[in-house]
């Protein structure tokens, strides 16, 4: 029997009130709720935990024709930037979500569109800044955005998330004002945790509310030209940036009417300052979002023992909302100051130097400050947690002094008495990695020629990356580099992008890997391993390392790396630094929850490229990165499967000798992802098989220029049609089906255009 869901209850309105309907959502199911009932021109997007539901979630909806917002799906959150910013100019209503090293990655970008005066919307679902990488929620990232221009307000609740979405654009977007907003929410605690919430039942009442898009600038107006954003010295820069600040002045202004109009309509009611028992406060904490809700209850049964605590907590941090929080704290005897970040070296991180110089104007505030970073990496804030802060402003109220003024709340000082975590298995030696049965020379034809036992021979080799790593069963990734490593000979240094491998296989304090590994953010891996490769040589130059070391230093990147990674990549490769730089392609960027990459094929199946009646997978075709790695002419290029072991071992064998002796290497490994290909587990090495045998990957290299298809199915009478391969996998069936002939056609017709260009290409080798 099926149980339908309850229907959905709808508020009747008040008079002036519009109609609403109450649910249960998180706080990114509300940013895309509220983009969507805005009907946001475009919002251009790159993913990243734990925002990355709010695109996704739009995306879905696109693809069921619920609404007109373009989706743009970035190169990375530099472009995603760049994208809104021209979007805006273009005089689109405009939207982005991001988090942590994605606000971090477009942060260049933010000032321009303060400075150039267009609002927009960027929802922030806050989470810690990398390193070490961690992906859950604190404010480190928001406060970077402080000095941007933005306006910042702080949602404590997916009610807040929505309710702000709409007032946020509303300031942002009056003449007035005009600056570009962020709201943000705890990533995780807000982000993905479901509570009730009221909506507006129509869209119109939304899109009514905020009125049509300002455009005090048409860009798109040929007949009337305009310069946007001109070279501009002293004296004139000053005068904008005072401006910019004239402009926060009005939306600190403006803010308060906003909010009421927004009760008006919503019935729900906010200040900029958040006051919680405030009144006839002695001792108080000041928090940001969650934890200051977790802190009201805790004042509650504080006052149920007669302390006099309350609990501030702005919504609003740009304009910060100063003379609010002189007044809440003027009879207050003691506020701690909990944040959720450092401004390390400071003494105390940004705001509370904001809250400590409000009080400094107030010449009759007597108020003790006292400052403590909590919650870090997204270590949780509980109700003792709260008490404690309150049990320190109330030693400060009752003895007068500030003991300890600033310090960490939740730090674990190591045990030396505890053993340290152990290695699980020995150093290799130079000697186990070195099979000395593959032999590489310089060919009469300018081709390597590789020597190489059969690959069961290399498998006495220990294997670089031990099991016991946490891939999914059935993942490509492990399988197809250990193939692809064997092919190399003694001692390598490994730097890894952020992706699934790097994920799975590093989680503190332990390690996958029996070699050197070094991660770094995956849009510059390759910058930072060319750093690592030059330092070395000098070293050995230098005499500071033995004459006779010789490492290969390898990055392993998925292909998601390699879009937002890709200036770093043909960066390294055009100053042909010697490297290898190997691409586990599994067609997507899938340890952040299976997005499109620009290596996704068209019309697949991901989670923002949705399949619906107004959207069949992704838009465009996969990226061709060989060929491109190709055209930065570096000395070598290939492609390789996990089914080919010999195969991939003699292209690894050749570019470890290019990586030696010339300049960079670059490889695509396509790797099979049962998890997001949506097959069994077991099935992986046929499906890419598959691939391979329809020309959709097809295996070659491309050697100092010259082109040589490795396998070809053709003449052996493999060749497959690319509908063979495509009905293998979950994501990809709806293209088989009735109707969506076009795509696969397409899709036919690409796979055919690339492959008789390569079989060109290993005819001629001029081409
Ligand atoms: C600047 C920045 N943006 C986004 C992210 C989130 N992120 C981490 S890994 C990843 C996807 C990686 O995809 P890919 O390189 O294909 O590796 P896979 O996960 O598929 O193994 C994303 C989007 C990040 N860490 N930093
Ligand atoms: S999500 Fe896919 S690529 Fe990542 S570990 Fe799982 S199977 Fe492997
Ligand atoms: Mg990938």
């Amino acid at each position: 029997m099926s149980v339908a869901a309850p229907a959905p209850t709808v508020l009747r309105p008040r008079a002036g009130r519009a109609a609403q309907v109450v649910g249960f959502s998180t706080g990114n199911e509300m940013g895309a709720l509220s983009a969507k009932q805005i009907n946001f021109h475009l919002m251009g997007y790159y993913p990243i935990t734990p925002s990355t539901e709010v695109a996704e979630r739009i995306d879905e909806m696109k693809a069921a024709g619920e609404h007109d917002i373009v989706m743009v799906p970035a190169d990375g959150e530099h472009g995603a930037a760049g994208i809104c910013f021209g979007a805006a100019v273009a005089g689109g209503r405009v939207f982005n979500a991001t988090s942590a090293q994605g606000l971090l990655y477009s942060l260049e970008q933010l000032p321009v569109q303060s400075g150039t005066r267009y609002p927009m919307l960027l929802d922030l679902a806050t989470r810690t800044v990398s390193g070490p990488l961690d992906i859950r929620g604190d404010h480190s990232d928001v406060y970077y955005a402080l000095n941007t221009g933005w306006l910042i307000f702080m949602a404590r609740d997916p009610q807040a998330v929505y309710d702000f979405n709409l007032m946020a654009l509303r300031v942002a977007e009056r003449a007035d004002v005009r600056l570009p907003a962020i709201v943000a929410f705890d990533g995780f605690f807000t982000s993905h945790q479901k509570r009730r919430v009221s909506t507006f039942v129509d869209d119109a009442t939304v899109q009514e509310w905020l009125g049509p898009v300002l455009e005090p600038v048409k860009a798109l107006d040929p007949r009337h030209p305009v310069t946007i954003g001109p070279y501009m010295n002293d004296p004139d820069l000053i005068n904008n940036k005072y401006q910019l600040e004239r402009a926060m002045d009005a939306a600190m202004a403006a803010i308060p009417d906003v909010f009421a109009e927004f009760e008006t309509l919503s019935g729900r009611r906010y200040e900029p300052l958040d006051l919680y028992r405030m009144e006839d406060a002695q001792v108080a904490v000041f928090l940001l979002n969650s934890a200051a809700e977790t802190a009201k209850d805790v004042a509650d049964r504080l006052r149920a023992k007669g302390v006099a605590a309350g609990v501030v907590s702005p919504n609003v941090i740009r304009p910060f909302p100063a003379d609010a929080i002189r007044q809440a704290l003027r009879g207050v005897r003691a506020v701690l100051i909990g944040e959720r970040s450092s401004s390390y070296g400071a003494h105390g991180a940004n705001l509370t130097h904001e809250v400590k110089s409000a009080l400094k104007d107030d010449p009759d505030n007597r108020t003790l400050c006292l400052s403590r970073v909590y919650g870090l990496g997204g270590r949780d804030f509980y109700a003792e947690d709260a008490e404690a802060f309150f049990g320190l402003a109330l030693e400060a109220a009752e003895s007068g002094v500030v003991e300890v003024p600033f310090d960490y709340y939740g730090v674990e000082p190591g045990d030396p008495a505890k053993p340290q975590a152990r290695r699980g298995t020995p150093a290799l030696t130079r000697e186990e990695m070195t099979s000395g049965k593959l032999k590489v020379t310089p060919g009469p034809d300018g081709r390597l020629q590789v020597v190489a036992p059969p690959y069961w021979e290399l498998a006495t080799k220990p294997k670089r990356v031990v099991p016991g790593h946490g891939s999914c069963p059935g993942c490509g990734i492990f399988p197809a580099l250990d193939q692809f490593l064997r092919g190399i000979e003694g001692d390598v240094v490994v730097l890894y992008q952020t992706g699934c491998a790097m994920v799975v296989s590093t989680g503190y304090p332990y390690s996958s890997h029996r070699v050197t590994y070094v991660h770094n953010l995956f849009q510059n891996g390759a910058a930072a391993l060319s750093g690592l490769v030059e330092v070395f040589h000098e070293r050995v130059r230098r005499g500071e390392l033995p004459a006779g070391e010789d490492i290969t230093f390898v990055m392993v990147t998925g292909d998601g790396g390699m879009d937002i990674g890709m200036g770093a990549a043909i960066g390294a490769a055009l100053r042909q630094h010697g490297m290898i730089m190997v691409e586990y392609d599994n067609q997507g960027y899938m340890n952040t929850g299976s997005q499109l990459s620009y290596s996704t094929p068209l019309g697949h199946l991901t989670s923002t490229s949705h399949v619906g009646p107004a959207e069949l997978g992704k838009a465009f075709h996969h990226k061709d990165t060989p060929q491109i790695m190709a055209a930065t002419n570096i000395p070598y290029v290939f492609t390789g499967v996990e089914g080919y072991p010999d195969d991939l071992v003699r292209k690894a064998a050749k570019a470890q000798w290019y990586a030696q002796h010339v300049g960079t290497a670059y490889g695509k490994i396509l790797i099979s992802c049962p998890l997001n290909w949506k097959t069994e587990d077991r099935v992986g090495v046929d499906i890419v098989q598959a691939a391979v045998d329809c020309c959709f990957f097809p295996l070659y290299d491309v050697e100092r220029g010259i082109t040589h298809i490795t396998y070809d199915p053709e003449p052996i009478g493999r060749r497959l049609a690319v509908a063979d391969w495509l009905k293998l996998m979950g994501k990809t069936k709806h293209l088989c089906q009735p109707g969506n002939e076009a795509v696969l056609a397409a899709i036919e017709a690409e796979v055919q255009r690339r492959w008789l260009r390569l079989k060109a290409k290993d005819k001629d080798p001029l081409l």
